[in-house]
Parts: C-alpha cells; structure tokens; sequence
C-alpha cells in the first residue's frame, strides 16, 4: 500500500524532473527558493548540486516564510524555471501565475488543491498522495526525489539531513526516508552502524559532549554539564577529554553506562562514505546546518551543503557550539520558571531575546527531559513588539489522540487576526500581543475538542 503511494509520487518527481531537465539543457538559470532551516537550506543544497553537477546555474534565495510579498517580488523576475523548497504548497495558484515554470516540492500540509490538475507549477507534496509529510519525507528529500533521475544518489545523504532537521528520523526512519537511505546503502554512498550517538564528540570534551546530547534525552545528563561531570567521575571516566581519545576499554564502560540511562543512546547511525569527519554522520551534519540556519548564517549552511569543506565548516561548527550553549542557557531558565499549565495545554512566555530563538527546540527538548508535562502540548511564546511569535511542540503519542497542532494553531490564530500553521506535532503561530490571553483560551478549547470529538 505504502510503496503504491510512493509510486505516484515517483511520478510525479519524474515529471518534475523532465521540466527541470528541459530548462538546464537550454542553459536557463534555474530560481531556487527555500525555508532557513535545517531542511530547508539542505533542499536547495540538493537541488543546486544537482544543477552544478549539469554545469548549470542557480540563483538561490533562503527565506523565513512564502508570504505574499515574496511572491510578489517574483513575479516581476524573468526566470524560466522557479524551483521553491519546503515551501508552496499553500500558493498552488499564485505560483503558477510566475512568468516562468514552476516546481513545487514540499511537505508540509498547507495544501492549496486549486490548479493540482494543471500542468504548472508541478507540485509534490507527500500529502497529495496520502503520506505522512512529519514523519515519511521532508523538503531535502521531496527534492531529491526530483533529481534522483539524473543520477544524483550521491546526495541521499543530504537528503536525510533535513529529514533529521525536521526531526523526522528521532526513533526509526520511516517510508520516503526509508527509501532514500536503502537507495543510499544500496549505492554505498551511504552505511548504518551502531553505535552511540553523542553530540560534538569529536570537538568536545567528554563532559560537554554528552551536556549536549539531546537526541536521545539523557536525563541528568543532557542539558546539564555539571550533571554529565558528576556522572563521569561516578564511572571512573576522566570528563575533559574527548570522546575520541578515551581508550576502547573506557568506551565499553561509557556506553554500558549510558545505556542503563537510556537504551536509545546505542543504535543506528548512518554515514555519508568518504566524508570529512565533521560531517560523516548525519546527525552531525543536520546539527550544523540546523544552527547556521538558527543563527540566520544561511550562506555558510548552504555552502556546506555546496560542498565547502573548509572555512564554512570551520565556521558553522562555531555556530553550533554558541547555539548549544544557548539551548543549555534556556534549559536552566525553564527548570527556574517552569511552564504555567491549563487545561489542556502548557506555556512558556519570554521577552529575552537571549532565549527567543530558542523558544521551539527548548519545548521539545523540555518535553524530553521532562521538565515539562509530557502529557500537555507546549506552546513556547515570546514576544516580538506588538505581536507575539508561538511555537507549539508535542509528542507522537500525543498527536495519536488526535491533537494536531498546525490545524489548531491555524484556527486559534485566525480568530486573533493571527496566522499559523504547520504539522501535527511542531506548529507556528503569530498573533497580536494583544489577543495572547484570549488566544491561549482558545487554543486550550480547540485542543480538548480534537481529544474529545464529538
Ligand atoms: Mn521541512
């Protein structure tokens, strides 16, 4: 059944492709556009080394949203061919109203049906053919499904780095990704291995490595340097050196150790053959990406993704540690404040912009550890002058209830004058300061009525 629907979404890439390949054998400068984040930096990564790989050029422009005024902008440029990622699919119409061609590969549920008979723009989305855009596929790989038929499986790699920026790959790899990761071992590009899966532990002391160490959650551990330091000394593993350099015995120790904590925390890797230690694994490589986009570096994220090998990593390795200091400082706050609960849902609120950028990944990561209430949907808020930015968080077991939180947040803020939307279990949402309470009250109702429908 499964593979059936991926079938008509093969083909529909194999379509995007002919177009794609139509405009690069007349030379045309291809239009990329995609999302600033982990996924969507490493989209336009797959689609531009695609197009270089057919001695081609792209113009290739990172955005936070697809809001109108973006379109607009585009429509007054004269390209042939516009290829947007992790993006468009709410726009169907607009984008087939540019100048020139248009593809359309995203995955997130935003789906605008008018036009999806028509020939332009060719949209792929998962959710056109009744896959799972949160879980089975993320923009880097709807993009790789299009040029994969020019003979680009060296880029599954990169394909899975936004499906693990989109938090796709946090337990098993599941349908499209799936695909794309045995189509990657299959042309050894790619290989799994177990193995323990901490952070930086090439560039870290021990300590620090497993402080940073989100995925899986290692409670006392993760997020808590003085934590990981006390748990070190207690198994007789000196904390300041690498995890590269402790002999194979202390190795043994660690992850026998590790293990008791959380099983997750030994188990398949996958790495991309023949790439520099930095960004073999692909975990490693989604962590950098994800903060160069974070940290609104798009440039050096995308260069990575380009094949840069040098500076940009030199760099975006920074970016990381800043950002993962930054996460450990947000998590400090939220033990001291907690979150205020309601009913059915929990908030967190701040004005510090030390924390704003933080805000999302803080709520998962506090779900995680559970210094937040596992049970109730976050909704981390901060405040932007007159109008405040929310980003909700939740988990698999909990959207299984059926709570979905981009429909909810896209009701409760259209109440408000607002806007939002996004996947079942991590959405966003912008509604006036002014409305916050009656919001919150809202989104409160909205969420008890998709546990309890009548
Ligand atoms: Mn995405």
């Amino acid at each position: 059944m499964s593979q059936n629907k991926q079938h008509y979404l093969l083909n529909r890439a194999e379509e995007a492709c002919k177009l794609l390949k139509k405009h690069l054998d007349q030379d045309h400068v291809v239009r990329v556009i995609s999302h600033n984040d982990a996924d969507g930096i490493s989209a336009a990564g797959v689609v531009c080394n695609a197009i270089t790989r057919e001695n081609s050029k792209f113009h290739v422009t990172i955005v936070p949203r697809l809001k109108e005024e973006v379109l607009n902008k585009l429509s007054r440029e004269k390209y042939q061919l516009f290829f947007f990622c992790d993006m468009g699919s709410a726009w169907i119409e607009k984008i087939g109203q540019l100048k020139g061609d248009a593809i359309v590969a995203d995955h997130h549920q935003t789906i605008d049906s008018s036009g999806d008979d028509q020939e332009n723009p060719v949209h792929l989305n998962p959710h056109l053919f009744g896959m799972d855009g949160t879980r089975d596929v993320s923009a880097s790989g709807v993009s790789y499904l299009v040029v994969r038929p020019l003979g680009n499986q060296h880029l599954s790699g990169l394909a899975l780095v936004g499906a693990y920026g989109d938090m796709q790959c946090n337990d098993e790899i599941t349908g499209v990704n799936q695909t794309i990761l045995q189509e990657g071992i299959n042309h050894e590009v790619l290989d799994r291995r177990e193995d323990l899966k901490i952070s930086s532990h090439f560039s870290e002391p021990i300590y620090k490595s497993l402080a940073y160490t989100f995925n899986p959650a290692l409670p006392g551990i993760s997020g808590d340097p003085e934590g990981s330091r006390a748990f070190l000394e207690k198994i007789g593993i000196s904390y300041g050196i690498k995890f590269n350099d402790l002999s194979n015995e202390e190795k043994d120790i660690l992850k026998e150790e590790l293990v008791k904590v959380n099983p997750a925390i030994f188990s398949n890797t996958y790495r991309i053959m023949g790439e520099i230690p930095e960004l073999r694994n692909i975990e490693d490589y989604s962590r950098i990406i994800d903060a160069c986009g974070k940290s609104k570096n798009y440039g050096i994220g995308l260069s990575i993704c380009l094949g840069d090998r040098d500076d940009s990593v030199k760099e975006g390795m920074e970016l990381l540690k800043k950002y993962q200091d930054g996460l450990l400082n947000g998590l400090n706050w939220i033990k001291k404040e907690g979150s205020r609960e309601m009913a059915h849902i929990q908030y967190i609120y701040t004005e510090d912009k030390n924390i704003k950028s933080f805000m999302g990944t803080l709520s998962s990561i506090g779900i995680d550890l559970a210094i937040l209430n596992p049970e109730k949907p976050v909704l981390a808020i901060s405040r932007m002058d007159n109008l405040v930015k929310v980003s909700a968080r939740t988990t698999l077991k909990i959207t299984d209830k059926g709570i979905n939180l981009g429909i909810a947040l896209r009701e409760a803020s259209k109440s408000y004058n607002g806007a939002g939307g996004g996947h079942n279990v991590a959405a966003g949402a912008v509604v006036p300061y002014k409305s916050l309470d009656n919001f919150l009250n809202l989104m409160d109702d909205i969420v008890e009525s998709q546990t309890n429908p009548q």
